[in-house]
């Protein structure tokens, strides 16, 4: 037998400034944070002192039946959508994903942020139809039966809203969570029909440009898509993680661009910790979040924990996908000195997640102080976010 020589780990040595680590060491082993965990506010038990533990009282009796349609644990109640129009006036309502409270890349479907101009259609699948007609050969309809038998594909996009993030127009920061800041956008594995594989079964008039997508509620909400787009990568989706898409989701999903003046561009933002969470003293933590672009994957993202002087590139979870969330993640060993964490991403375009500062000189601020956040006018937003932790372990929105 011979002895695997064990992998050279990098030290747990900071690379920039306020305590970031080397991201290789994410490919480490846990024990390497023991020490650092520890130091923390006792984060975990360990070694010696550990007893083995006594049953507690879900241990000792049988519990609840499996049901047929599982919901989460009644501990997980405050994991909510919150909605901005919780007074159920149906003109429009948001929900928007509790992203400091998940920490994957999936948005499950029932936190999936959703916005309904006419609430919610009771559309009944067995008589909905899909008509495509307008510059074509031959006009047709769809019913979802007959949908469900052409070729279907698969594939991970994000969603936003081009009015997601618009509090940070703000000439001042809005003291508010991840979610009310950047909850208008969710990512989903869809399964559908590609909308070329239809085009190509109705034709194109060569005059056809644009195309009218249009819902069966009741405003009839529409969206014009570029027929190349169209062409390129827009889909009939008819599932969400596996399952229908549930009442209060688009009908074309695509990820890039639903608004016709331009894409969603690239942007990212840290999940944890951010405002509402508060840090349980010095030691260990694991910096993470969401980045996602319109053009394409995501290739880069940089964290810096000095509110931008010094920046260290964060590990990405693999696989990363086209216009899709990829979750980022950053070791970090925290002094207990005040410090103002910021991610910014980069997409395989080469596009830079533009800074507060950028953004604001080219498009601009409004002024404080922010009655309505959602009454904001402006739309894509994308610079850096950035929380400031005070040594007591508290989490402030700033402009840094
Ligand atoms: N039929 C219909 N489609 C719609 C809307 C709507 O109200 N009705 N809202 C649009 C807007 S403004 C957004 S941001 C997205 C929201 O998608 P979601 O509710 O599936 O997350 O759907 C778009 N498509
Ligand atoms: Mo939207």
């Amino acid at each position: 037998m011979t002895i695997r020589k064990r992998r050279k780990v990098p030290p747990l040595e900071p690379v920039a400034g306020n305590g970031l680590l080397d991201r290789r060491a994410l490919l480490g082993r846990s024990i390497m944070f023991a020490g650092a965990m520890t130091a923390g506010a006792g984060a975990s038990l360990t070694g010696a002192a550990a007893e083995p533990l006594k049953d507690d009282p879900w241990s000792e009796e049988v519990g609840a039946l499996v049901p047929p349609l599982q919901v989460p644990s009644r501990f997980e109640k405050d994991v909510l959508r919150t909605l901005s129009n919780p007074n159920r006036d149906f003109r429009t309502s948001h929900a928007r994903t509790p992203h400091h409270l998940l920490r994957g890349t999936v948005t499950p479907n029932s936190l999936f942020f959703s916005i309904c101009h006419t609430a919610v259609p009771d559309i009944d699948p067995v008589q909905h139809k899909l008509v495509i007609h307008g510059l074509v050969k031959q006009p047709m309809v769809y019913t979802l039966d007959a949908l469900s038998r052409y070729p279907m594909v698969t594939r991970m996009a994000f969603v936003e809203c081009s009015g997601n993030s618009a509090p940070m127009f703000s000439n001042q920061p809005v003291q508010a969570t991840v979610q009310a800041l950047h909850g208008l956008v969710s990512n989903a594995e869809w399964t559908g029909v590609l909308l070329s594989t239809l085009l190509e079964e109705t034709g194109i008039d060569p005059k056809a440009k644009w195309l009218l997508a249009e819902g069966a509620d009741a405003g009839a909400l529409h969206r014009s898509v570029p027929v190349k787009k169209a062409l390129d990568d827009a889909m009939i989706a008819l599932y969400q993680n596996g399952e229908r898409i549930m009442p209060g989701s688009q009908i074309l999903p695509g990820g890039k661009m639903w608004r016709f003046h331009f894409l969603q561009e690239v942007k990212s933002f840290i999940t944890q910790p951010s405002f509402g969470h508060s840090l349980k003293g010095p030691g260990y933590y694991e910096i993470s979040g969401v980045a996602y672009s319109g053009t394409g994957r995501i290739s880069r993202v940089m964290v810096s924990a000095d509110g931008g002087k010094s920046w260290a590139e964060a590990a990405l979870q693999s696989p990363v996908l086209p216009q899709a969330f990829a979750r980022f993640r950053m070791p970090w060993r925290w002094d207990g000195q005040p410090v103002v964490l910021v991610s910014r991403a980069w997409d395989e375009a080469g596009n830079a997640q533009p800074t507060r500062a950028e953004f604001v000189a080219a498009r601009g601020e409004t002024q404080a102080p922010v009655r309505n956040p959602l009454g904001f006018p402006n739309q894509h937003y994308n610079s850096t976010t950035s929380w400031a932790i005070d040594s007591s372990g508290e989490i402030k929105h700033v402009y840094a």
